[in-house]
């Protein structure tokens, strides 16, 4: 049966980038495969959080995960943190990932570009290889993720490649990235060359934020001056970004959503955008605070845990005999 798994960093509040690019399409995965999401806590360390704010983020993220349509019967669902077994996969491939390939990552430039040079921590830089041992311990096939993270999925499959060339055939299981179509990389409101971003927020539309403010958010977007609705990513980057926020929500593609709106003017498609997110969000946000009252999270997250921790260790131990750990026996 298929693998597939996934997991979000509770480093911030999430974004409607965060929801269409990942958290809405993980549903879809349950009825045809075999389903793992986690938190990826241990991650949200890379740059530096308040305990408190990462506890919280945590907690949301799990609520945010089951209002999603996430079925614990159905899926996994966990915190990294809780399966020892990705720290210890990570002591393990850290030695299979070169520190030239490692400096090239996009994310790591982005991220330490805006840090003080001396305050870079190794976790930041070493990400890839945390992530490739989330993905390798469940064996997973697909791994579902918004496009800024496919170079990460890729650096895994080179270090599957290395590591099955040394240790033997099928020892890591392959994954593959899988990126939508549509809606892959939703961009700021303010600045719609840059990516929406929880962890460094400008105009982000956040999953928590009331109807008043997302409508106001989106009808100040920053559009341009040709007055004409089309998706061109290039010259109207603004528009063209809230036409894949209403093609992604509406399961259409962004051409068809300009055919639609080819004769509204700015403020009338603007308009139609917002209607379009609240519709979306507003259930979603209900659900979520049913769980967060009810507290339902917390069982489902131990839950979670056992059944990971039961495949991981298995894998684990695998890989440690595969290198010559583990001592002496058989
Ligand atoms: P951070 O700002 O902390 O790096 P982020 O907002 O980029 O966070 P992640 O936790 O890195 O979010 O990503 C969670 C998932 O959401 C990933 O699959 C990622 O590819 C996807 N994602 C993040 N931002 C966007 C976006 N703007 N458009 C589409 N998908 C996104
Ligand atoms: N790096 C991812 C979060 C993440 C992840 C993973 C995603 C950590 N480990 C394994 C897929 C598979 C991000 O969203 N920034």
């Amino acid at each position: 049966m298929t693998r597939i798994l996934s997991g979000i960093k509770p480093t911030g509040k999430l974004t409607l980038g965060n929801y269409i690019g990942a958290l809405r399409r993980f549903k879809d995965f349950q009825e045809s495969g075999e389903v793992f999401i986690f938190i990826a806590d241990l991650h949200a360390l890379t740059l530096p959080i308040d305990p408190n704010d990462l506890r919280e983020n945590s907690r949301d993220l799990a609520a945010f995960y089951l209002a999603s349509g996430l079925d614990p019967k159905k899926c996994t669902i966990f915190l990294q943190s809780s399966v020892s077994a990705h720290a210890e996969l990570n002591a393990i491939l850290q030695n299979y990932l070169f520190m030239g390939e490692l400096s090239r990552m996009t994310q790591f430039k982005d991220k330490s570009a805006k840090m003080n040079g001396n305050e870079i921590g190794l976790g930041l830089f070493a990400y890839p290889v945390l992530m490739a041992s989330d993905i390798l311990l469940y064996d997973a096939n697909i791994v579902p993720v918004g496009e800024d993270q496919t170079q990460h999925v890729e650096i895994t499959r080179d270090l599957v490649k290395r590591f099955n060339h040394r240790y033997g055939d099928n020892m890591l299981i392959m994954p593959r990235a899988q990126v939508n179509k549509v809606g892959a990389r939703i961009m700021s409101l303010t600045e719609p060359t840059k990516k929406m971003s929880k962890s460094d927020p400008k105009g982000d539309i956040f999953l928590k934020d009331d109807e008043k403010t997302i409508r106001k958010k989106i009808m100040s977007a920053v559009t341009d001056m040709v007055g004409k609705v089309q998706y061109d990513p290039e010259n109207q980057p603004g528009i063209s970004n809230l036409l894949n926020i209403y093609a992604a929500l509406s399961d259409i593609t962004p051409e068809e959503a300009a055919e639609k709106f080819k004769d509204s003017g700015y403020g009338d498609f603007k308009r139609a955008v917002a209607d379009k997110v609240i519709e979306e969000l507003t259930p979603f946000k209900q659900r979520y605070q049913e769980i967060i009252d009810s507290k339902s999270y917390i069982a489902v997250l131990e839950e979670g845990a056992a059944k990971a921790n039961a495949i991981a260790s298995k894998t684990l131990k695998r890989v440690q005999k595969a290198v010559g750990l583990l001592g002496f026996d058989d």
